[in-house]
């Protein structure tokens, strides 16, 4: 369980009585340069009426993996097998022969040969050596509002997983504002929309589309700074064909942002199912987007999770959350032991 920082609202009924969505047009399409004076965030936190200036610490609803983590074996744990059955999970091939070799080790020198022994030894391996520091959202630094960028390719899951995490941190009382800066596709505007009605958050959307997303996204942060609200996320477009667009739109974007906010997180959302193109995807866009956690969506449709320990392990970002389905609430934050506990389960 994390500890979180929001705002503190004395106002008890705008605290609990969410406010309907609202689908807010922007009024202007302003070029982004001409409309953001350097210290508009400082001035905004001047403004800020003072029973808002205060954070307390929350707790949010906890969520499980559960059901979205598949087991690796069908039957009994044979250290004999073990490598080709990493392979297949898609725990790529040194990772395989590695975590293989080492449980060799570690069942020599303990003394375990049962099926129950190993896969209580696999599972503790597979839990430290995914465990690491900076697994949780950052939500805990106080610099509200929290901005999140969602980048990754089309069909990732993006908006979907900020649709499920909008709705999460609404359940947790906080004001949440979304920006739809994937302008290009009538379609996916209207997609984060519906998400935001079942938020019962605001959106900021593309006055016509193609819109540049820069505006969207200064807009979307104007938006949150003059609502008081908590954090404002972000949906990117995925379709960009080439490292060069993809740098220039996500900077762009990011600068557009950083004229009134502090990003909270790049959160680079990853297809499980994708296999070994997943790890080709993550690369080229942890080169150039800053990323500063992963979301790996469609564990629940995949019997290769092991792309979920193998990126973490080669790009060395945190997995900080998990999608598990396509509902509200199949999400959950990235657990190792839940997620190693539910890789050696037995069936
Ligand atoms: N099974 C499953 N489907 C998912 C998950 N996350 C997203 N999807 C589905 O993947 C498809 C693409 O999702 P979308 O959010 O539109 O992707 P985007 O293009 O990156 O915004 C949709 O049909 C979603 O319902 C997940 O965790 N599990
Ligand atoms: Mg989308």
């Amino acid at each position: 369980m994390f500890n979180f920082l929001k705002r503190l609202r004395t106002d008890k009924n705008e605290s609990v009585e969410l406010e309907p969505a609202v689908v807010q047009d922007p009024v202007v399409e302003p070029e982004v340069e001409a409309v953001a004076p350097e210290n508009l965030a400082a001035e905004a936190i001047a403004k800020q009426p003072q029973h808002l200036a205060a954070v307390i610490e929350v707790q949010l609803p906890e969520r499980s993996i559960g059901k979205g983590v598949r087991s690796l074996f069908g039957s009994d744990l044979l250290l004999d097998d073990l490598e080709d059955i990493l392979l297949l999970a898609d725990f790529g091939v040194e990772i395989s022969l590695e975590i293989t070799e080492e449980l060799k080790k570690e069942a020599n020198r303990v003394g375990a040969s049962t099926d129950a022994e190993l896969r209580l030894l696999l599972m503790e391996l597979l839990t430290n050596r995914l465990t690491r520091a900076d697994s949780a959202l950052n939500l805990s630094d106080g610099a509200l509002p929290y901005v999140f960028l969602v980048v990754g390719v089309n069909g990732a899951g993006k908006t979907t997983t900020i649709g499920k995490l909008s709705r999460w941190l609404a359940d947790g009382d906080w004001k949440v504002v979304l920006g739809a800066a994937d302008t290009f596709r009538a379609a996916a505007v209207e997609q984060l929309a519906t998400w935001a009605e079942r938020a019962a958050c605001k959106i900021v959307r593309p006055l016509n589309q193609g819109q540049d997303p820069a505006s969207v996204a200064y807009q979307t942060v104007e938006l949150a700074i003059r609502e008081d609200a908590d954090i404002a996320i972000i949906d990117t477009a995925g379709r960009l064909q080439n490292k060069k667009d993809l740098m220039d739109e996500l900077g762009k974007i990011r600068k557009a942002v950083e004229k009134q906010a502090k990003i909270s997180e790049v959160l680079l959302v990853i297809d499980a199912t994708m296999g070994q193109n997943a790890m080709a995807q993550a690369k080229a866009f942890a080169e150039v987007a800053n990323v500063t956690g992963i979301v790996m969506t469609k564990l629940d449709g995949t019997a290769k999770g092991g792309i979920l320990y193998a990126l973490q392990k080669e790009l060395d970002l945190p997995i900080k959350l998990v999608g598990v389905g396509e509902g509200i609430n199949d999400f959950a934050f990235f657990s190792p032991s839940e997620f190693a506990k539910g890789l050696v389960a037995y069936k």
